[in-house]
């Protein structure tokens, strides 16, 4: 037992399961803590949905969240929140033309919102975001969406006085075909351990070339999550080595070298705790530009981490714009095993 489960702390634990099985969880009317749905209906509390296209075989799916049996749901402006005194997750869905607002105002406003939601329950650290946004890489009166998006979530960072550059939390920003700002996003009353990757710029540290504003994230985190495990969480990974995007056009090396990135990135976690990660055991999430390309990527998947591995079996796979116009595949995921931080 380590010293934290003497102070008490409410283990935070996740499970993938399909929309049936999640369903199943609230049947006698008692719902978990939280859920991020792939598919799923968009009118449970406890489940804020992905509004992407789920093209795995398996159809809808959710990360099921389970905290302790106290929860408390509460608002912050804009944010609908699920609390249970350690853990805190997150939604919040902005409509531009229904808030008169372009995304730039959106992302500041949904940010400032976010981290009064943070100070408001007393989980001021964030583990790892979630940021879908519609037409990401359509124009915005001069600056791709992606950017203007870059440039409110910066500066809500700074004002929020919140790390915008080293030990920014871990995060994905995919692009959906319509609908609102979707973020979704946890977080807990200790500071995880932002990770890096060697192969890459940290996107902290993108150019200007890149847009105006960088982008605010961390390549991934490992948080304590009580009960003696760590939880390592993946940030949106790609094809990209230095800060520049390779393999144009080629769906297949750019799957080779995501995988690549993801082994670094996995590779700086295990140096950092005592716990042992590795791609094949992995809860991803796939997201593809073109679904066509979808079984492309399955088969190298599956060649590389064994077509029977735990990678392959929970992998959800949605259609999704990648935050640059070159990029074909992004995948993110997170992982929990017994171990510490340090080590
Ligand atoms: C990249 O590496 C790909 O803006 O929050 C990945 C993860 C990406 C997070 C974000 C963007 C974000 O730059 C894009």
């Amino acid at each position: 037992m380590s010293a934290r489960d003497f102070h008490g702390v409410p283990p935070l634990r996740v499970e993938r399961l399909s929309l049936t099985d999640s369903l199943a969880l609230s049947a006698d009317g008692h719902a978990p803590f939280g859920a991020l749905g792939y598919g799923a209906p968009g009118n449970l509390a406890w489940m804020p949905t992905v509004n992407a296209r789920v093209i795995s075989d398996a159809g809808a799916m959710a990360d099921v969240w389970h905290a302790s049996e106290h929860v408390e749901s509460g608002t912050s402006g804009v944010v609908r929140w699920r609390c249970d005194g350690h853990w805190l997750l997150g939604a919040i869905d902005l409509d531009e033309a229904a808030e008169g607002a372009g995304l730039t105002e959106l992302a500041h406003r949904a940010y400032h919102d976010l981290f009064r939601s943070l100070q408001q329950t007393g989980c001021t650290h964030l583990l790892r975001i979630w940021n879908y946004l519609p037409r990401i890489n359509a124009d915005g009166g001069g600056l791709e969406r992606y950017r203007q998006f870059n440039l409110g979530r910066q500066q809500a960072f700074v004002e929020a006085g919140q790390a915008a550059f080293e030990g920014a939390p871990a995060a994905c920003a995919l692009g959906i075909h319509q609908g609102a700002l979707c973020i979704r996003f946890l977080a807990g009353r200790s500071a995880p351990m932002p990770l890096e990757n060697p192969r890459q710029v940290s996107a902290y540290h993108y150019p200007p070339t890149y847009g105006p504003r960088s982008p605010t994230f961390s390549r991934a985190a490992l948080a304590e999550i009580g009960g003696g495990d760590v939880a390592l969480f993946i940030s949106g990974t790609a094809s990209i080595v230095g800060h520049e995007s390779v393999h144009h056009g080629d769906v297949r090396a750019q799957t080779e070298e995501t995988l690549r990135n993801l082994e670094a990135v996995i590779g700086a976690a295990n140096e950092r705790c005592s716990a042992r990660f590795s791609l094949d055991a992995i809860d991803a999430v796939v997201y593809v530009r073109h679904v066509a390309d979808a079984p492309v990527v399955r088969d190298i998947l599956a060649r590389r981490l064994g077509a029977g591995s735990r990678t392959m079996r929970h992998a959800v796979y949605l259609e999704a714009d990648i935050c640059r116009q070159d990029l074909l595949v992004e995948i993110e995921a997170h992982a929990v095993a017994g171990g510490a931080l340090g080590g």
